[in-house]
């Protein structure tokens, strides 16, 4: 398990849901738990090298980057804390029928800025949110170079998750896209086709986001049906399969609300045989837990039996794998999640 202590320095202190302010889902204490369990369960810690900033332009825009790392001070210099906005939190978007098709503009407002990269009121950005979100993207890159480096696996314990993210728009708890990053990264260290498999109860819609139009990194994710309710409500429908040269290279995988272990698994062979299918060289897979019974966040009914099916359907593929964490929010369960995930996974 590769580990950054700066993954604890994200607090986005609330969720803003349908104008109530809530208590945040993805607290720090979610790594304590998960890195203690899989400490007992005798997986060896490596902390998380430095890298720079440059190579996360492959999967973002420079925009966002330059955004997500000055947006805290920018508040703070704006005198927005003290009109009680103690977090960077969006109050307008820049939807399609609000700019008519008009060449998009940068607001000279910084309150009105930020609803150009977010795209909910649920994620967030306090003081050491860029430390965490960067020592994600240090902890992702590190699994992958030990990946490249001959290992068969590697995990990395990300915090905040990414598979929410875009190239250039942040939300869903997520402002990087981790999965994105060590695909990519995989690519460039001469994995020719790469196969992203993603199994947190919600649509990984940035990941599909970013390589929709791309054939060299396959992206299908198992899911709870946006179509019955849920987030991200607007993506996550079967009929989305890539396009142009990416079309055919993304399978969207939904499941009714109360799915227990059998179709959450059925749904999961069917992905992994479509990555072996499209000749994936290598995988990654977006390990969100919180598909499981006890999550707070999630409909789906999954046993801890169930993921640990769900890691030897998905090791039994025998490819260099790269795991990074996504969601999970039931804190007495969520390290024995993930724990059985990378037994079964071998
Ligand atoms: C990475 C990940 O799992 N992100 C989850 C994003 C979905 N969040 C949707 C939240 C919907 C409202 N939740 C109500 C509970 C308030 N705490
Ligand atoms: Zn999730």
């Amino acid at each position: 398990m590769v580990v950054d202590p700066g993954c604890r320095d994200h607090d986005p202190g609330a969720e803003i849901w349908i104008g109530v302010t809530t208590a945040p889902a993805d607290v720090a204490e979610r790594v304590t738990v998960i890195e203690a369990a899989l400490g007992e369960l005798g997986h060896p810690t490596t902390p998380a090298r430095e890298y720079d900033d440059t190579w996360l332009t492959a999967v973002h825009s420079a925009e966002l980057l330059d955004y997500l790392a000055t947006v805290w001070d920018r508040w703070v210099a704006g005198g927005y804390p003290d009109l009680g906005a103690g977090r960077v939190v969006p109050y307008l978007f820049p939807s399609a029928q609000l700019c008519q098709g008009l060449p998009p503009r940068t607001p000279t407002a910084l309150h009105a800025e930020v609803g150009v990269y977010c795209y909910d009121t649920m994620t967030l950005i306090g003081p050491g949110s860029w430390r965490a979100i960067r020592a994600a993207t240090h902890t992702t890159r590190t699994a992958v170079d030990l990946v490249v480096a001959g290992a068969p696996g590697a995990y990395a314990l990300t915090r905040p998750p990414g598979h929410h993210a875009t190239r250039s728009a942040y939300g869903g708890s997520c402002y990087l896209n981790n999965a994105a990053i060590a695909a990519q990264a995989l690519r460039e260290h001469d994995f020719a086709k790469v196969a992203v498999i993603d199994i947190d109860a919600h649509h990984g819609n940035g990941t599909q986001a970013i390589f929709y139009e791309r054939a060299d990194v396959f992206t299908t994710s198992v899911h709870v049906d946006p179509a019955a309710g849920w987030f991200p409500h607007h993506v996550g429908f079967a009929d989305e399969t890539g396009r142009d040269g990416g079309l055919g290279a993304n399978l969207n995988l939904p499941l009714t609300p109360g799915s227990g272990d059998a179709p959450w698994l059925a749904a999961i062979e069917r992905a992994a045989d479509a990555a072996a299918g499209f000749g994936a060289a290598a995988l990654v897979i977006a390990l969100g837990v919180d598909a499981a019974i006890d999550d707070p966040e999630s409909p789906l009914q999954v046993s801890i039996e169930g993921y640990h099916r769900a890691g030897e359907v998905l090791g039994a593929l025998g490819l260099p794998t790269v795991a990074v964490q996504e969601g999970g929010y039931h804190l007495p369960t969520l390290g024995h999640l993930v724990g059985a995930t990378l037994d079964g996974l071998g």
